[in-house]
């Protein structure tokens, strides 16, 4: 029952993924000081790809950069400028690093063409310029980029899934788990104060039995919502489980976390969650909070009395704070 109304994650975002293949026209920064050169290699590749020009090598990097390219097009013999620093640089900066490079080179140059290799130019075609040889070279570049584009892409998407809670967006508890000791040693070690809190929904069973499963799952959805508004950008908020989420507020003391945890119990009370059409239910919270600050404390004995504080927060009525 779960799997089937909380989003679908998993394979068939990675297949949509993977076929969503960006199929336009190639784009390609064409670096090149010769006025007479530039325009003759733009004229082999005008049916092939939307050529920029840049005819100043720095130029060219700043402009590789700034916008997204599938290949930059370098012509050797820069009057003052060794082409082969260019590459070194480009394949240096972040934006530029796996831009695929093809050099033109001049007959002879072979060992410019060697060195060029070595500092990661992908290809390189000797002058004269075969034409056809030119859009084959480069659009098997770009056909391997654009592939390793969403490779990247798609590796990135599941790590993020990994970490993600399906449901509500927030961090689940396995990135919790992986990031709290270091979230606890920094601070230590900086002698920084750190507080965790534990929110638990009062009564949630009822709201699942009256609204049913889906009504629950939009409680819980509103609930991460309003739980991310009030915390910081810096705190990791998890759902932990079920109805329990945790927030982790590095830099802040006790007294400032309990200020916190009280906003978010006064937020869920202040206004009813929409379960449904225009139907509203009232929902309370209950929350432990309890702050680093004793010798030997750990992880376990920090969550711990987060969680004692939680029950006796249950114990007490409910809708609550304990710190
Ligand atoms: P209290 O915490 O105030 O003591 O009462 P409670 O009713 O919230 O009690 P408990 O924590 O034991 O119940 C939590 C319920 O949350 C049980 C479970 O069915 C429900 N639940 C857990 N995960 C989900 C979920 O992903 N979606 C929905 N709709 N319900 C869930
Ligand atoms: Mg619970
Ligand atoms: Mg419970
Ligand atoms: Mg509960």
């Amino acid at each position: 029952l779960r799997a089937s109304t909380t989003r679908n994650i998993g394979i068939e975002e990675l297949l949509a993924a993977r076929t969503t293949t960006n199929e336009g026209s190639p784009r390609v920064l064409l670096i090149d000081e010769k006025p007479s050169s530039s325009a003759a290699i733009r004229t082999k590749l005008s049916g092939t790809a939307d050529v920029d020009l840049a005819d100043d090598p720095q130029v060219g990097l700043f402009q590789a950069a700034e916008n997204p390219y599938d290949c930059v097009v370098i012509s050797t013999g820069f009057a003052e400028f060794d082409p082969l620093r260019l590459c070194s640089q480009l394949r240096s900066l972040d934006r530029t690093r796996f831009l695929p490079i093809i050099l033109i080179a001049e007959m002879g140059e072979d060992e410019r063409i060697v060195r060029a290799l070595e500092l990661g130019v992908n290809d390189y075609i000797v002058r004269p310029v075969d034409e056809q040889e030119l859009v084959a070279r480069l659009r098997t570049q770009v056909k391997r980029k654009r592939y390793n584009d969403h490779l990247r892409a798609s590796v990135t998407q599941t790590i993020e899934m990994a970490v993600t809670d399906g449901l509500t967006g927030l961090h689940n508890r396995r990135y919790l788990d992986s990031h709290l000791q270091t979230l606890f040693d920094r601070a230590m070690s900086r002698r920084r104060p750190l507080s965790v809190m534990i929110t638990d929904l009062d009564r949630f069973k009822a709201i699942n039995d009256t609204f049913g499963h889906d009504g629950g799952d939009a409680v819980l959805r509103e609930f991460a919502r309003r739980l991310r508004k009030n915390v910081r950008g810096i705190d990791l908020a998890c759902r932990f489980g079920g109805e329990e989420f945790v927030v982790v507020m590095p830099d802040t003391d006790g007294a400032i976390a309990e200020k916190v945890a009280e906003r978010v119990r006064s937020e869920i009370e202040r206004a009813v969650f929409e379960v449904g059409a225009g139907e509203g239910v009232p929902v309370t919270v209950s929350v432990g909070v309890a702050t680093l600050n004793r010798a030997g404390d750990s992880v376990e004995t920090l969550m711990k009395r987060a969680d004692d504080a939680l029950y006796e927060a249950k114990n007490g009525g409910r809708n609550r704070v304990v710190a």
